[in-house]
């Protein structure tokens, strides 16, 4: 199961792409039904009917767009429902709109400084309350798209170092809780300067993207991060894997038999990759610098070995 990320392209389905998702909560059934009829056309709708649930089906939809919230609630109230939704990462960022019968000034404002983007009141009006959750929910798919596109590599395609980080960050932690393996895996490609001195930069930039590709086709599992770290240098997170070699092994062999020719190299005739990888059980007192070091003395040792090969 993906751990760290719920925008991961790979694990949309098509349908997610294009219908966002809004959760409804109040305790009246009756304004749970007019707000789900009059936005069903719109996107898809979950509800909930009290601030418990919410925050449960917060945590376990993934995709979550936008909180339609009551503020006057049987036990929990819609303020603390947003205060708690802010104090976890995983729903710190869904957009929130009150919609509530109070009406005064005060009330609203706490609402907007909590962090609602907006706060309505009832009875509501239905083409108003539609045309707001219209321009929230592009707002949301505009931050989504820009998010995506900031770790996201404009060269190859593949996911950028930013992105490795974030996802090198949060499967540390899920290491560390759950006592399963983390490996990464650091890879590069084999006298490339020469490349770019026979070839050109723009033969050299084309042969990068197609290196970045056969990588991330040969990973495999849905949930392992094929990452381009700099230059000609790609990386790799591989959460829970006990077998890492057999797999930089076929990470090799796919670029190899990419058979992009390559004149000046004094290892092979084609564009051929050097990798060095670590699976580590991690502790609380581990660093994850110290794991890319680790991976990048062995991908140093490879080099030094002759290239065009694996060493864990
Ligand atoms: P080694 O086998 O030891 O890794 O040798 P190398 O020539 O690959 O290593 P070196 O670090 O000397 O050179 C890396 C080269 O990668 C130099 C640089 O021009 C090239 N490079 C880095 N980023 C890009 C890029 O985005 N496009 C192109 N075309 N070349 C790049
Ligand atoms: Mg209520
Ligand atoms: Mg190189
Ligand atoms: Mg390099």
């Amino acid at each position: 199961m993906p751990i760290w990320n719920n925008r991961c392209l790979k694990d949309l389905k098509v349908s997610d792409a294009f219908l966002q998702t809004v959760l409804i909560v109040d305790d009246d059934r009756i304004n749970r039904a007019v707000l789900a009829e009059l936005l069903q056309r719109e996107c898809r709708i979950l509800l909930a009917k009290d601030g418990e649930t919410a925050l449960q089906r917060a945590r376990d939809e993934r995709s979550i767009d936008l909180i339609l919230l009551d503020v006057s609630m049987p036990g929990m109230d819609g303020y603390e429902v947003l205060r708690r939704l802010r104090s976890e990462p995983q729903t710190a960022n869904i957009a929130v709109i009150f919609i509530t019968a109070l009406t005064n000034e005060q009330d609203e404002e706490r609402g907007l400084s909590l962090g609602a983007a907006d706060y309505v009141v009832k009875p509501i009006s239905p083409a108003i309350v539609k045309a707001r959750v219209r321009n929230h929910l592009k707002l949301v798919a505009q931050r989504n798209e820009l998010e995506r596109l900031s770790e996201k590599d404009g060269l190859t395609g593949i996911a950028n170092r930013r992105y490795f980080d974030k996802a090198f960050e949060l499967a540390w932690r899920h290491a560390i809780r759950s006592g399963e393996p983390l490996s990464v895996g650091m890879i590069d490609v084999d006298h490339f300067k020469e490349y770019n001195d026979h070839y050109g930069h723009g033969a050299g930039d084309e042969a990068l993207r197609q290196v970045a590709q056969a990588l991330e086709r040969a990973a495999g599992r849905p949930y392992d991060v094929v990452a381009r770290y700099g230059g000609e240098e790609f990386v790799m997170l591989l959460p829970g894997l006990h077998e890492l070699e057999p797999l930089l092994e076929r990470l090799r062999r796919a670029v190899l038999d990419l058979n992009l020719p390559h004149a000046r190299s004094r290892t092979a005739e084609v564009v051929t990759i050097s990798c060095g990888g670590v699976v580590a059980f991690v502790s609380q007192t581990d660093k994850p610098a110290a794991l890319l070091g680790w991976a990048d003395k062995l991908l140093y040792r490879a080099k030094q070995q002759g290239r065009n090969r694996v060493l864990v």
